[in-house]
């Protein structure tokens, strides 16, 4: 049986080629290849390696940083930083921008959440990061947040590595979504998942149903008819996930389909929702769009949404498009349009 995988990077030429790229967009992606790889060996070494437990620290969201979040967010600023095709960088772990001087090719800006779910690292439940790339507009400063407000449709590229059973790597360019996994015998990520679709029906939605009190009546309405089972008006039975790690729910849903929710609530509205915008909720809408599903607030397109400041949280709702479509029907009716 001849050996037929390919790696990512050529995957990354073999699009460069068909897209008629100069070559920067491999180089992009290279250095968030090897920021990946790094991360992954940390996360894999865990406690034998003192990563676990907390760094004695805040990040910009008030929350208290694991060492393996400073860690993570270390590599990811220092190897993105070498290849000079990032004008500036922005992450979850700081507060503001961050400058890349002398960035030979600096025409890109990277965003990103270096460890995604990292409550669940002292527990070994999968965690990931999260990136996307946007273009510098013309003009800007790449070092003002202001280069970086651009709404989710201007993304270039996103992805996200998720550090489970296996370390994958899923990337979307705007040309579909694949999936690779990393062969720590050759420390190199081969195409494993090649086109990744999301089916338009399922019987799985992901929510943390500890927060019911605080639903509005739309989420409730959804909720509680998937939980009537196949009796209720859905006819059929659903299961109900909660991993407390937005890349192991999103990977789930890409490989068999779901509904992901982390809707606005009486409680966290006054925030904007839970989950942030610009490396978090565009990045993965980017992605399920791509592999034929849908992201919305609930009440309009997350890619659509207008960013007003570098941390904002929104509402999340993504996976199935019948049933973020569903979702979104429901909260219309709700707000009476
Ligand atoms: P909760 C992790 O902190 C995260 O940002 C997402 O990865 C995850 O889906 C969500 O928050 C978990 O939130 O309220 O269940 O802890």
């Amino acid at each position: 049986m001849p050996y037929t995988r390919i790696t990512l990077t050529h995957f990354l030429l073999q699009e460069q080629r068909r897209l008629g790229g100069s070559g920067s967009f491999t180089a992009l992606m290279t250095d968030i290849i090897f920021a990946c790889k790094m991360i992954s060996h940390e996360v894999n070494r865990g406690a034998l390696a003192g990563n676990l437990g907390v760094a004695g620290s805040e990040n910009v969201q008030g929350e208290e940083q694991k060492k393996l979040d400073v860690l993570a967010n270390d590599i990811f600023l220092h190897m993105n930083a070498l290849g000079g095709s990032y004008a500036g960088m922005a992450s979850e772990e700081l507060e503001d921008v961050h400058a890349v001087h002398g960035a030979a090719d600096g025409k890109y800006l990277l965003l990103f959440d270096p460890l995604d779910g990292s409550s669940n690292i002292d527990v070994n439940i999968s965690v990931g990061s999260i990136f996307s790339i946007l273009k510098l507009p013309d003009g800007a400063n790449p070092h003002q947040e202001g280069a970086f407000l651009q709404p989710g449709v201007k993304q270039v590229a996103a992805g996200y590595a998720l550090y489970g059973s296996s370390t994958m790597m899923v990337l979307t360019t705007g040309n579909g979504v694949n999936g690779f996994t990393l062969d720590n015998n050759v420390g190199m990520f081969l195409l494993t998942h090649p086109n990744m679709t999301i089916p338009a029906e399922t019987k799985e939605f992901a929510i943390n149903a500890s927060r019911a009190r605080f639903w509005e009546p739309p989420v409730r309405r959804y909720v509680e008819e998937c939980q009537a089972g196949k009796d209720g008006p859905r006819g059929k039975d659903f299961n109900m996930r909660w991993v407390a790690s937005m890349v192991a729910e999103v990977h789930r849903i890409l490989c068999r389909g779901g509904v992901f929710l982390y809707p606005a609530d009486s409680e966290n509205i006054k925030k904007g929702g839970k989950l942030r915008l610009m490396y978090e909720a565009n990045p993965m809408a980017f992605i399920v769009e791509q592999a034929g599903g849908a992201a919305t607030s609930g009440r309009g397109r997350t890619m659509e949404v207008q960013p007003t400041s570098l941390h904002q949280r929104v509402p999340v709702i993504l996976g199935s498009k019948a049933e973020v479509e569903r979702i979104d029907a429901y909260h219309a009716e709700y707000d009476g349009k």
